[in-house]
């Protein structure tokens, strides 16, 4: 049995559930329990609060932990980074009243800093050389400088919204984050086999990401065109039709070219093309 520390509320609950869900691996939602097992797979779910789980994992309390990268960059725990998850994007950045005139990083010398990540933001002035104050706060850091409480913040930013709606621009990007799985730093054999069975499911779900899967019809003439046109995995899978002279090809494509493909192909003599989208791609 292997517990996995994930939030229990908030922005990352939702994605991590789905991608423990895509992976076979069903936990019971909603119910707020702080423990709940999963069907399937030995791991149950330890639900915390997200400043809470770097440290949880650290100790052993879980061996697992989904979070995001600031939240465990900023704890500057002992807990390792196994793999990134792509969800949760954002950036952290620096962030002045739009008015300002900003010429340079040199503007936050001797300026107050809002922040809830005043490690990372210690971190990051230090290796510029700039001496500021840094006003630690737990939340609203965006109404700091409306509220005279200091002159900038360093804050997280998606859209960017929220600092367009309170009157600021962002001028600094410091890092860009993610939602990363975490693992305890000792973890027993059978514990770090089960963790491997994990990778495995999740590499096997992002292997499909942004891609396609295509058959069609073709006449076999043209097969040699229209696999130059698909280079697939390995090679396209080709199978003979009942139609003399004809094959079906099947490809797995980028979704970016996933069009421009399709044209290709019908210019060749491509017919019944279909285009699924693949759940999970195992090597
Ligand atoms: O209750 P708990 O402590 O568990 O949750 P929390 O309120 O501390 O965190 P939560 O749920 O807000 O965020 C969890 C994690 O999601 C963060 O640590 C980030 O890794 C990630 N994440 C991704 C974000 C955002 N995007 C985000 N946009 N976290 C916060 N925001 C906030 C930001 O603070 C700002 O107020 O959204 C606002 C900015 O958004 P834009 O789109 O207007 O720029
Ligand atoms: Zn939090």
């Amino acid at each position: 049995m292997i517990r996995i520390a994930l939030q229990s509320k908030g922005r990352l609950n939702e994605e991590s559930l789905e991608l423990l869900a895509e992976v076979g691996i069903d936990i019971e939602r909603g119910k707020r329990r702080l423990l709940a097992r999963a069907e399937l797979f030995p791991i149950e779910a330890l639900y915390l609060r997200d400043d809470d789980i770097p440290h949880a994992v650290e100790r052993g309390v879980a061996d697992l932990g989904i979070v995001g990268l600031n939240e465990y960059e900023e704890r500057r725990c002992g807990a390792t980074v196994v793999h990134k998850l792509g969800f949760g994007r954002c950036r952290l950045s620096l962030a002045i009243p739009k008015g300002e005139e900003y010429e340079g990083i040199g503007y936050f010398n001797g300026k107050r800093i809002a922040t809830s990540y005043p490690v990372i933001l210690r971190k990051f002035l230090e290796e510029k050389n700039i001496k500021a104050e840094i006003e630690e706060i737990a939340g609203s850091v965006e109404i700091a400088p409306a509220v005279g409480m200091a002159e900038a913040i360093f804050d997280i930013v998606s859209s960017g919204g929220t600092l367009v709606s309170n009157g600021l621009k962002e001028v600094e990007t410091a890092m860009h984050s993610e939602a990363v799985l975490i693992a305890t730093p000792r973890l027993e054999p059978e514990k770090q086999a089960l963790l491997n069975q994990l990778l495995f499911r999740i590499e096997a779900v992002e292997r499909t990401r942004g891609k396609k899967y295509i058959l069609m019809n073709i006449p076999t003439e043209r097969l040699a065109e229209a696999t130059g046109i698909l280079p697939g995995i390995k090679s396209p899978t080709i199978l003979p039709l009942a139609e003399r002279g004809w094959s079906s090809l099947h490809a797995v494509v980028d979704e970016r070219v996933l069009w421009e493909k399709i044209e290709q192909l019908k210019a060749i003599g491509a017919e019944d093309i279909l285009v699924l989208t693949p759940e999970k791609m195992i090597l």
